[in-house]
Order: C-alpha cells, then sequence, then structure tokens
C-alpha cells in the first residue's frame, strides 16, 4: 500500500489522531466483512476501495484539484451531482458515519444532535477525513434543524453553499427547487469558472442515470427467492456510490451483477434457504456505520432492502434525459429529486407507499424501522410509518440507535427474538 502520510500532512491533517482512526477500521472491516463466506469475487474491488479509503480516491481528487478542477462536498440525496459534473467538477458524498467523529461535532454541538451530523461537523472540525479537508465547497440544505444550524458552524471554516429545500410537494414546490437547483448552477460556475452547457448537463445526467441504473440493477438480484449477495455488501457498495469516480463506479457494479446473474442462474446463495428476509426503514446508514447489518445478519435473518437515503431513496427513479434545454433539464432534474420521500416533507404519504411496494417487491418477512438518535423527523414518522405496515400485517421492530456499540447486544436480543417471532405461527 503506498504510503499517504505526505498527502495527509499537505492536507493539514491531525495525524496522530488520524492513526487511531487507520488502526480501528481495518479490523472493523475484517470482524464484519471479511468473516462471510462465499462473497462474489467481485467483491474484490469495493474491499480495496474501502481498505485504501482515506487514500485512492482522496489522491484522485487531489489529481483533479491540480488540473485546476473543484470538488464539492455534499450531505443529502437531494442535492444534485448533475451540476456539478457538468461544470466539469467532482462530488463526494461527505456523512460521516463513525462514532470517531463524533466527539469533535460534540464540542461544538449539542449533544442532543444526531450522530450523522455530530461525526460530519467533528471529521471536518478534527481534521481526521482527507475527503472533508479537500472539498473546496461544502453544499448544504434545509432540511432538518440539525444540519440548518450546522452549516452556519461549518461556514467559519469553510464554503458552505445551502439549497434551501421545500418542505411539502405542491407545484410550486416542485418550481421552487428546480430555480434552486438554478441558483445553485450559477454558484457552481461561478466558483469553477466552467460554464454549465445543455450538453455537458445532458452528459451528467446520463453519467448519474447510469449509476443508478447499476445500483437498481445490483438491488434487483435481491428480489429472488436465493440471495446470490449479502445486505452487508450491498450496503458498502450503497455507501461508495457516495463517493467513488461514478463511471468506474458503474462498470465495477455492472460487472459485480454479471457474476451475480450467473449465481442466481447456479442456485448459488449466501444464506441458507428459508432464512427471514428483512427490510430496513428509515434514517441514512453512512460509511462506516455497518452496526445494524452485521447484527441482523449474524442473528439469522438477511436484509434484503433498505428504504434509505443509502439504499432505494438513491437511485430510485431516473431523470428524464429527453429534455434538450437547461431549463427544461432543471424542471427534469427537480421532477425526480423532488420524487425523493425524506421524512422532511409533510406530508409524506409517498413513504408509507414505497415501503409497502417495497415489502412486496423484495417479499419481505419483517420491517426494522431504524431512528439514529435525536432525529426528530424519522422518529415522529415512524407512528404512522409502523402504524400502516401492522395495518399490512407485516411484522415491524422499531429501534433507535447511534455509532457506539454501547447497545449492540441490547440489540442483539430485540433483534434476535423478532427474528425467531418471524418464524413463528404468530405472523404465518
Ligand atoms: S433525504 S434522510 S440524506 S435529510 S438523520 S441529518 S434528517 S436529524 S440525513 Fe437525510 Fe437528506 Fe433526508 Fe436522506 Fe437530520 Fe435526521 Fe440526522 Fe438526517
Amino acid at each position: 500500500m503506498p504510503d499517504y502520510r505526505e498527502m495527509w500532512k499537505d492536507l493539514g491533517m491531525n495525524l496522530e489522531l488520524h492513526d487511531q482512526l487507520c488502526e480501528v477500521l481495518p479490523v472493523a472491516f475484517g470482524d464484519v466483512y471479511l468473516t462471510q463466506d462465499n462473497r462474489p469475487e467481485s467483491m474484490d474491488y469495493y474491499n480495496f476501495v474501502v481498505s485504501e479509503i482515506h487514500g485512492v480516491r482522496p489522491a484522485e481528487l487531489i489529481e483533479h484539484q491540480k488540473k485546476g478542477g473543484k470538488v464539492f462536498g455534499t450531505f443529502c440525496v437531494y442535492v444534485p451531482d448533475e451540476i456539478v459534473f457538468a461544470a466539469d467538477a467532482i462530488a463526494t458524498g461527505l456523512c460521516g458515519g463513525s462514532q470517531f467523529w463524533v466527539p469533535g461535532g460534540e464540542k461544538v454541538l449539542p449533544t442532543s444532535t444526531c450522530p450523522l451530523i455530530k461525526a460530519s461537523v467533528g471529521a471536518r472540525l478534527d481534521k481526521t477525513c482527507p475527503f472533508f479537508r479537500i472539498a473546496d465547497m461544502y453544499v448544504g440544505e434545509t432540511t432538518c434543524d440539525g444540519k440548518k444550524k450546522a452549516w452556519e458552524i461549518l461556514a467559519e471554516d469553510v464554503p458552505v453553499h445551502v439549497m434551501d429545500l421545500p418542505q411539502m410537494k405542491r407545484p410550486k414546490d416542485i418550481a421552487a427547487w428546480a430555480d434552486e437547483i438554478k441558483t445553485f448552477l450559477g454558484k457552481v460556475e461561478e466558483f469553477t469558472g466552467n460554464k454549465v452547457t445543455s450538453e455537458s448537463l445532458a452528459n451528467a445526467i446520463r453519467l448519474i442515470n447510469d449509476k443508478r441504473r447499476a445500483l437498481a440493477r445490483l438491488y434487483s438480484y435481491r428480489k429472488n427467492e436465493t440471495l446470490p449477495i449479502s445486505g452487508k455488501d450491498i450496503l458498502l457498495i450503497s455507501q461508495i456510490a457516495f463517493y467513488d469516480d461514478p463511471t468506474r463506479f458503474t462498470s465495477m457494479t455492472n460487472k459485480l451483477c454479471d457474476e451475480l446473474e450467473e449465481r442466481v442462474k447456479n442456485n448459488v446463495s449466501v444464506f441458507p434457504s428459508g432464512t427471514k428476509r428483512i427490510m430496513l426503514t428509515g434514517t441514512p446508514l453512512a460509511i462506516p456505520n455497518w452496526k445494524l447489518h452485521h447484527i441482523i445478519e449474524t442473528s439469522g435473518a438477511a436484509v434484503v432492502v433498505e428504504e434509505m437515503c443509502t439504499g432505494t431513496r438513491y437511485f430510485e427513479n431516473l431523470v428524464d434525459e429527453t429534455k434538450t434545454t437547461i431549463d427544461e433539464q432543471l424542471d427534469a432534474l427537480s421532477n425526480r429529486y423532488m420524487g425523493i420521500n425524506c421524512a422532511c416533507f409533510t406530508p409524506n404519504e409517498g413513504r408509507i407507499k414505497d415501503i409497502l411496494r417495497l415489502a412486496e417487491e423484495y417479499q419481505v418477512d419483517g420491517i426494522i424501522d431504524v431512528n439514529l438518535k435525536f432525529c426528530n423527523l424519522y422518529d415522529t414518522e415512524g407512528y404512522k410509518v409502523e402504524r400502516a405496515i401492522k395495518e399490512a400485517g407485516i411484522p415491524v421492530l422499531g429501534i433507535e440507535t447511534d455509532y457506539t456499540d454501547q447497545d449492540a447486544e441490547q440489540l442483539r436480543t430485540r433483534i434476535g427474538a423478532f427474528v425467531e417471532m418471524l418464524g413463528t405461527k404468530q405472523f404465518a
């Protein structure tokens, strides 16, 4: 493995603190991932990407910057990457998924803030993540109160552009989001010095749609009765999708899909037949948050779909590729993005419909509604979500967790009992 210390030093990182992270991450990855049997060979690519997580991709981003290119860091699936790529810049997801970064965030944020926000702020302020150092500009959004205030704190340290996301889905809101994307486009043009043309935007729309198509294809194999790949592996791929080079990611994911297709033909499964099928719904699982998948898949069940931003919300629905003027393309982008159903919207009936549809498509036996501690939006929406799931006759378990391992044993007990119950007559 090349030595990236010089690069990290040049980025102004706190090397001593970062060393601690470098020590624990490979161990956690080994325990969670490399202990699995019969993984598809094409997972080697994603293993490599994770093993070099703070090396290979950051080095590519720096190369891009040396050639005069800009890097934008994003935190939400409503922010349209297409605009960034259309201006010859690179977008990279920045959401923090490790407890390692939480104390850094707690230095400036109330403890009662969700761990995703605390970890994201901590990763920047503690200087322990190269992606957070590299990004020339952060793009925030007005999704939840915690994030809104966090942008103000981050803006003291790095340029931040905040997109004003409407919280309803009336036609005027969709028009407002198209307008907000237009403002973003102007900002990106000004910051990069590059003009976005209808042609470059059309190319970027295709680029990101191709990534969505690859992910949709990947997920389709989880609808099979025999599961050719674990939920844990799919989660890892979904997380990598946020920061890998989109062209390479799409091609490697399609390569993996070819292998999975063969596995399905040959009836190769990574789980014993009859394994209970679980859907996760709720708040996102940012890298390296693998806790729940690991507990579920070592408790006799398989995760077959995630109605999450690290899941179906990221790739379902394509942007219309037939539009030829910038204004039409902005409308097409707004339409696609406003089709995502995050709990920050009211009403948000679309999410319940999605959950029930996915439950059928992926033949799930039970649903776990996951809430990141202190996420008031998803916690409150959980009432209606869980009621609808119960009414549909699907067993549901609501859990709240954070990034620590303190509740791991308790979760294991609850999830184990839930999985066991799925096998009893009670839910038959
Ligand atoms: S579209 S889920 S990525 S906002 S978990 S920070 S909501 S307090 S991450 Fe999210 Fe966009 Fe919605 Fe998806 Fe706030 Fe809740 Fe924390 Fe959240």
